[in-house]
């Protein structure tokens, strides 16, 4: 057996001055030799807050080093480096160039994995936690855990301002509170009331007997022609219980996992403190320090800003609502409208969406132009297109009128905002530590989850150009965990291919390109596109649902092998449907590997393995028989 060399650790330092940009280089580069070969370098950074600091600190330090000569005597500038106890290496140019031809020849020729930039701060500075992670919802959650699992000394704030409705909820964020768990569990519900519809045609009987729905019921009751009804004040009970469970889950898993949580709104005081308050005023604030940040805080809707925009709802407060909303205008035409929308009509409600131009911006049109057509005629979903609200009046029963241009007016029980999200920022004081935001949305500017000051971080809806999906900020958390705390981690997060699903009450599940952009990154005649109308058979004994009101269509690269680049389902389960496709992407399969893979009959899924028919062919998308 071959003896293994030990070689000896190098310990290499960089010292500079905090705004000085050759040192951050410098101090990455080393950083990052050390992630690489954690056993072979160790990296060593000392940084100064300001310039005169470093330049004073300097002049005495240039004295115990070696070789003494006119090189190191002519050395004035940031950073200085040198190689174990004293041996003088130089500047930035100078450790680059030892790094290229000494350290990394024998590794030459083999790409880097991806990595993020590493950070640094004064060694001998102590903090009171290793990590703060302001934020505790999916992407906090996720990355104090991991912090703290891999052994740092974790502190997570969390607090929740209330809704301008005075909407509050608990640990978690908006995922579980108000956002994807209760979304899906009211979406489950109305799929309830219509497979119970779907139920009659495959032998049921129900013998509940009918109750009336008006446009102004508060009552929380509606009923379909079958006589199946359905009480809001139960759904919302069940669904609030359970999110109260996952609440006190969380709170558990951080005592667990040894995680100082701290119901408190974090704001900024420089880059390594927080100040935390009750959100309230300053009694009882007090500051904590960290060696890193991590900005988790999420996005919180808009609110309408025509006059009366204040009586609306959003997100924030449906899912808890006491009574039911009755008849309700949706405005927004996006997908949390568009789910909403479509919950509500699935449990009776008189619901309209308010479209300012065109249905789900920047997913694939044939799919939005599909869902739209199949929540007007099949869901009972009106629509009023191209107007905003320009008034909301509050009336003296509680209705509110809301007019749009054109002398358009209605009465509704239940206005509904749902017309975008922004960075939840305004409190955190981010230009107290120096952190870049978008203007326009209070959005933080990131590579590799890692802002413009290195050591203060952002994961999740937080981040500028970040898809805003739950597992993207659970992941990112993680990775970004893992090479804060594990030696030698490395792994960047990979934003493409995420898949996601839009819950309409026929479900849409995508993953890559849409058609749209795919056309426009590759040009026209690159893209081939495979696709199919179809009815799965489980509708195909209802005479309510539609024929072929299922779609599936495969976007693929033409000049790579067919490889698949886009890929689009909508029909039931879309989010069980396209999971596992995004794995077969992941690894570059082409429009052959689809077709060769042998599919599951009878499902739905097989028919995304069996399309056969080429929009450039013309042929008809509509299937028949299986
Ligand atoms: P959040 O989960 O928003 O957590 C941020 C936390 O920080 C909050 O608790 C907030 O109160 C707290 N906070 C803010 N400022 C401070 C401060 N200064 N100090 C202390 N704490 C602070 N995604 C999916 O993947 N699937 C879906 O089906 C889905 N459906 C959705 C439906 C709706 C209605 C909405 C609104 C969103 C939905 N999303 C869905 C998106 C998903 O909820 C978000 O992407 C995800 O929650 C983002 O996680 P986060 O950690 O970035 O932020
Ligand atoms: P989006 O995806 O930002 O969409 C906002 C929608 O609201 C969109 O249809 C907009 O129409 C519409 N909008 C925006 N401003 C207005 C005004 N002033 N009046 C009327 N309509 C307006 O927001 P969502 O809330 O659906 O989702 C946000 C994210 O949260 C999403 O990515 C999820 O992952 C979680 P437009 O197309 O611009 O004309």
């Amino acid at each position: 057996m071959m003896a293994e060399t030990k070689l000896d650790t190098v310990q290499i330092t960089v010292a500079g001055y905090a705004t000085c940009g050759y040192f951050q280089k410098a101090a990455n580069v080393v950083v990052s030799l050390e992630t690489l070969h954690p056993s072979r370098y160790k990296a060593r950074v000392l940084e100064f807050e300001t310039k005169e600091q470093y330049k004073k600190w300097l002049s005495t330090t240039k004295t115990t080093l070696t070789p003494q000569g006119p090189e190191l005597n002519n050395h004035t500038s940031s950073p200085l480096v040198w190689r174990g106890e004293h041996e003088f290496v130089g500047g930035c140019d100078e450790i680059l160039d030892l790094i290229r031809t000494t350290y990394l020849s024998a590794g030459a020729g083999r790409p880097a994995p991806p990595q993020a930039a590493a950070d640094f701060s004064t060694s001998s500075a102590t903090y009171d936690y290793d990590l703060i992670v302001i934020g505790g919802g999916s992407g906090g959650l996720a990355a104090a855990k991991a912090s703290a699992e891999l052994g740092a000394n974790v502190m997570l704030v969390d607090y929740v301002k209330p809704s301008p409705q005075g909407t509050v909820w608990g640990l978690g964020g908006t995922c579980v509170n108000v956002g994807c768990i209760p979304k899906k569990l009211m979406h489950r519900s109305s799929l309830l009331g219509e497979a119970a519809q779907d139920a009659k045609h495959f032998g049921w009987t129900s013998s509940s007997s009918s109750s009336s729905s008006s446009s102004t019921s508060t009552e929380g009751e509606s009923k379909d022609s079958t006589s199946t009804t359905h009480d809001w004040k139960v759904m919302v009970q069940s669904v609030q219980d359970h999110i109260r469970s996952l609440n006190f889950g969380y709170t558990k898993d951080l005592r667990d996992k040894r995680v100082t949580y701290e119901n408190a709104l974090g704001t900024f005081v420089d880059d390594h403190t927080v100040c935390l308050t009750k959100g309230e005023g300053q009694e009882g604030a007090k500051n904590v320090t960290a060696r890193r940040i991590l900005v988790a805080v999420g996005g919180r809707p808009t609110t309408l800003s025509c006059p009366g925009g204040e009586h609306a709802i959003t997100s924030d407060d449906i899912f808890s609502l006491p009574t039911s909303p009755g008849k309700t205008l949706i405005v927004g035409a996006s997908y949390i409208a568009l789910e909403c929308a479509g919950f509500l009509a699935g449990l009776g409600l008189d619901t309209t969406v308010m479209v300012r131009s065109i249905l789900l911006r920047g997913f694939d049109r044939d799919i939005a132009d599909k869902i739209g057509d199949d929540m007007k005629n099949n869901h009972h979903v009106k629509f009023i297109t191209g107007v905003v609200p320009e008034s909301i009046v509050k009336n003296q029963n509680g209705t509110k009128t809301v007019t749009w241009a054109n002398g358009g007016s209605d009465t509704y029980d239940t206005i509904f905002a749902a017309i975008g999200r922004r960075a939840d920022t305004s409190k955190l004081q981010v230009a107290k530590a120096g952190i870049n935001t978008n203007a326009k949305n209070g959005k933080i500017i990131c590579t590799n989850e890692q802002t413009n000051v290195p050591h203060i971080y952002a994961i999740g809806d937080v981040v500028q150009d970040v898809p805003e999906l739950t597992p993207v900020a659970i992941q990112s958390g993680r990775l970004l965990a893992n090479r804060l705390y594990s030696p030698g981690a490395s792994q960047a997060m990979d934003y493409n291919l995420i898949a996601t699903t839009v819950f309409t009450p026929t479900e849409y599940g995508a993953i890559g390109l849409s058609e749209e952009d795919a056309t426009k990154k590759y040009g026209e005649k690159r893209i081939e596109v495979y696709h199919s109308s179809f009815t799965p058979l489980e509708w195909s004994l209802s005479s309510e649902r539609p024929e072929n009101g299922c779609y599936a269509k495969l976007i693929c690269d033409k000049d790579d092998n067919e490889r698949v680049i886009g890929l689009h389902y909508l029909g039931p389960d879309a989010g069980e449907v396209v999971q596992g496709y995004a794995v077969a992407m992941r690894c570059g399969a082409t429009y052959k590997d689809f077709l060769d893979t042998v599919g599951i009959h009878p499902t739905v899924s097989e028919r995304i393995c069996d399309l056969r028919v080429s929009k450039s062919s013309g042929g008809d998308a509509d299937a028949s028989g299986c």
